[in-house]
């Protein structure tokens, strides 16, 4: 039996939401997915194993840019699927490289995409292949199981170390949070590993998550301070590390009830930096993190998954009541947080050399696209990269890749392998460039209402031509584009962002932190694409005119008086965007 009952009823008697009934009656995730995929008569699944299957790490989407033309045929969705892998703090071995890299080929759409929580998605995957993929990433002693649903997501932590010790023990705890907050249930491996179904025996069990696991998502991330290259605020559940003055681990500090997700026109739903909750010690965290996401499986709001969130539980209940239930369940007291300094959230590249003579190499890889092109060849190179490396690979949170843990001897072969693709010169990059990310959007999200990933080239190109007319093309300015107000790009932690509205036009924002820990507010609403760069040009001159030393761009717009940000819901709503042109 599980520990946590089924759903019930909330004391308003506002009715559940229906993914509550589903999710109880799944069978433990199971529902009928088996069956839809047998279903030979359709390339999709039905609505109902397209919410279970979420579990499971998989997305049922088609490709929308044939939408209308099948429909006007009279035929189904072009339906494919996504395949989200489980990678706790985003180390891969070169083999399992290898071996993603080739099921991408065999069963996907020929590319890896290195997402914004460090690890990697499949699109393009077609029913019949989809079995094979989940396999085949098993096989690599990887896994994607609550790699999306109303679960604990991947846990993400730092990567790009400097402090190899720290980082390696900071890696351990993301592992080990991870695991233990893995469903417990069969489902996944009697669907997609082939464990045979045995009957009899002790009735299952979900002891941290019950029947109906959790009212919606959970994110839980680990910085390293000076870096903030996980944007920790932004996670349901943030540690950051605290050291002593040699740099060893002394504990973390705890963060709640961060989240970037909101509608456009709905005030009540809006992104939301965490609070610092307390400090633990680092055999504490484990424990912190199951009795935090159980407080959120139990207070959490199960009747609408727009306010189901632990950012709206801890809005509506407040964080005292919040730390309250927190430690009742620990039985102990949580630490005063103690004093952490960010100075960046994107990612520092080239190659970091440690004490010991390793070194590791961050490559810039726009949009976390590995794919082969025309002139850059970067799956091509990576497979050849991946053939020769002996150490591990590192995804970042910023959609980039370390190369990792590189012997002294091993060092010149890679770097041969890195200028024989041109893959040395990827971080010659613009400063704007190398500090912009993008959500993947169209064609296949299903929730996408503007470009995104297939903007950003673009984007940059104008954008970047704005401050290199104005002699700061190095400057670093992080430039955030998503395709909707889902935030999956996080850009309301962006100095510039833009968020989708409708085909061609965005919402742009300003005056995010470079270290992540102020969110930016909306300056102007539905601009046109092409008319994005002219927006932004006189603020990009003025900045270059007046701005004080070491001004950031995200600090400037707010001191001229572009935004005045407050992290209140109307900054992120229309009502509030004047867009007039500052005093
Ligand atoms: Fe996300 C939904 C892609 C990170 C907030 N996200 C989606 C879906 C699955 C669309 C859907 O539900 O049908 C997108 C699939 C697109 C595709 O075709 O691949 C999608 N999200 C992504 C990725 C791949 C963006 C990227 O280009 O890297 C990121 C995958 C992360 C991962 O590996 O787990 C991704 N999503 C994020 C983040 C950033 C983060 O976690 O650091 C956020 C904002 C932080 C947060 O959660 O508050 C984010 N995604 C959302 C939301 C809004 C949640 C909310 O609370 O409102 C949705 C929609 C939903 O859940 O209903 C969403
Ligand atoms: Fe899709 Fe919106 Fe997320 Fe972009 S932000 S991937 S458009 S859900």
């Amino acid at each position: 039996m599980s520990s946590h009952p089924g759903p019930s009823a909330p004391p308003d008697s506002k009715p559940l939401h229906k993914n509550e009934q589903l999710k109880a009656e799944s069978d433990f995730l199971r529902g009928h997915i088996l069956r839809d995929l047998a279903d030979h008569s359709t390339g999709g699944i039905t609505e109902e194993s397209a919410q279970l299957t979420k579990f499971h790490g998989i997305y049922a989407q088609d490709d929308r840019d044939l939408r209308s033309e099948r429909r006007k045929a009279g035929r189904e969705k072009a339906f494919s699927f996504m395949a989200r892998v489980r990678l706790p703090g985003g180390v891969c071995s070169p083999g399992q490289w290898l071996a993603l890299d080739a099921l991408a080929d065999q069963h996907a759409n020929g590319t890896l995409k290195i997402t914004t929580r460090q690890t990697f998605q499949f699109h393009g995957i077609l029913k019949g292949n989809l079995w094979r993929t989940i396999n085949g990433i098993n096989r690599a002693l990887l896994d994607t199981i609550a790699a999306c649903g109303d679960v604990n997501r991947n846990v993400i932590c730092n990567a790009n170390p400097e402090h190899s010790e720290l980082h390696a023990g900071v890696y351990r705890l993301a592992c080990a949070v991870s695991e233990h907050l893995l469903p417990r249930a069969r489902a996944y491996h009697e669907l997609w590993v082939g464990e045979l179904l045995v009957g009899g025996g002790e009735p299952e069990a979900e002891p941290i998550y019950g029947r109906t696991y959790l009212p919606r998502k959970f994110k839980i991330a680990i910085a390293i301070p000076p870096d903030n290259d996980v944007d920790v605020f932004s996670n349901d559940l943030g540690f950051i590390a605290i050291t002593d003055a040699a740099g060893r681990l002394e504990g973390f500090n705890v963060t709640v009830g961060g989240g970037l997700g909101m509608s456009h026109n709905q005030i009540e739903t809006y992104p939301r930096l965490a609070d610092l909750l307390g400090f633990c010690a680092p055999e504490q965290v484990v424990e912190v993190a199951e009795k935090i996401l159980t407080v959120q499986r139990d207070h959490g709001d199960r009747t609408d998954r727009k306010h189901a969130r632990l950012k709206y539980t801890i809005e509506d209940r407040g964080l005292a009541w919040f730390r309250a239930e927190v430690e009742r369940r620990l039985g102990y007291a949580l630490g005063t947080p103690r004093a952490f300094h960010f100075e960046h959230n994107g990612d520092r590249y080239g190659w970091t050399n440690l004490p010991d003579g390793r070194s590791h190499f961050t490559l810039f890889v726009q949009s976390g696209r590995v794919k082969d092109e025309p002139g850059y060849r970067l799956k091509s190179a990576l497979r050849e990269v991946a053939l020769a490396h002996k150490g591990e690979f590192r995804l970042t949170a910023n959609q980039n890749l370390v190369i990792a843990n590189v012997a002294p001897t091993d060092r010149p072969r890679l770097e041969a392998l890195l200028a024989k693709h041109r893959l040395d010169r990827a971080n010659d990059a613009s400063g704007l460039k190398l500090n912009a990310m993008s959500c993947v959007a169209l064609p296949t999200c299903g929730l996408a209402l503007a470009e995104s990933e297939r903007y950003l080239p673009e984007l940059v190109a104008e954008l970047e031509a704005e401050f290199a007319a104005v002699g700061l093309r190095q400057e670093e300015v992080t430039l955030r584009v998503t395709g909707c107000p889902n935030g999956c790009g996080r850009p309301f932690l962006g100095e510039i962002a833009l968020v989708g509205k409708s085909p061609g036009k965005y919402n742009v924002y300003l005056g995010g932190a470079f270290n992540g820990s102020r969110l930016n507010a909306l300056y102007r609403a539905n601009v046109v694409d092409a008319d994005i760069a002219a927006l932004l040009r006189p603020i990009i001159q003025r900045y270059a005119a007046e701005r004080r030393p070491s001004e950031r761009f995200g600090d400037f717009v707010i001191r001229t008086g572009y935004v005045s940000p407050t992290g209140r819901p109307e900054d992120f709503h229309e009502s509030k965007a004047s867009g007039a042109a500052p005093s």
